[in-house]
């Protein structure tokens, strides 16, 4: 069993209590600017932006830092078009079939529909994998402790600093969505746990007009 071993925590910042404050709020209000978007523009989008935010989803903390993903970036046009094309017949049989109108409802002011034309629009498409267990080189297993939880965290910093470098993004989800496994050669230890496209908004980008729930709402102090 390997040993524990230890370094001062050197990184860590302390500021003035007004200055958490401030801080706090300023990035509270930095966040609450993040949209959801579902229209982007086709303007291409550099390497150089997407790969120090990817490095900041890696510092997610994860189950024993064995960090279970796995992150594909793409941009070639024709391999998006083929994920637009997988994802739309997914998305044809979810809202004519597998829905249950309670679903739909609950999506209905968002105005989603089958069609997804920004899986080829959007210059990055990063499809998140999660990886259920690990694989080392001779074939062997190891386990992967609270993957998805792992990966839920890791994306959530990656939606945030895509935000934060100045860029716009869209959470989604095609179900099922093994597909991307096949198209984007990912092996079978990797499930598909989002796909987060990324851009530009498209010039005249509309969102839909909803709210957040209020502090009352969501946090209890005891
Ligand atoms: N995956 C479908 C449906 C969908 C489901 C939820 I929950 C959303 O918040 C948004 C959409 C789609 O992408 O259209």
């Amino acid at each position: 069993m390997a040993e524990p071993s230890f370094i001062p925590l050197t990184s860590y910042q302390e500021y003035p209590v007004e200055e958490m404050v401030q801080r706090a709020s300023a990035f509270y209000e930095h966040l609450r600017r993040r949209k959801t978007v579902r229209e982007f523009s086709d303007r291409p989008v550099s390497r150089e932006i997407l790969e120090p935010c990817l490095l900041a989803a890696g510092t997610a903390p994860n189950g024993a830092n064995l960090q279970p993903w796995h992150f594909v970036a793409v941009s070639d046009p024709e391999l998006k078009r083929k994920i637009r094309i997988a994802a739309e017949e997914e998305e044809r049989e979810f809202y004519s079939t597998r829905a249950p109108q309670e679903w739909l409802d609950a999506l209905a002011l968002l105005g989603t529909n089958e069609e997804k034309p920004f899986l080829e629009t959007a210059p990055f498409l990063i499809a998140v994998f999660a990886q259920r267990y690990g694989l080392l080189p001779d074939g062997r297993h190891v386990k992967h402790y609270y993957a998805i939880e792992s990966v839920g965290i890791a994306t959530g910093m990656l939606i945030t600093a895509v935000h934060n470098a100045g860029l716009v993004s869209l959470t989604h989800t095609p179900s099922p969505m093994g597909f991307l496994n096949t198209l984007l050669g990912r092996p079978e230890n990797e499930r598909p746990f989002l796909i987060l496209v990324v851009g530009y908004p498209a010039e005249d980008a509309k969102v839909p007009d909803i709210s957040k729930k209020s502090l009352g709402e969501i946090v209890t102090f005891l």
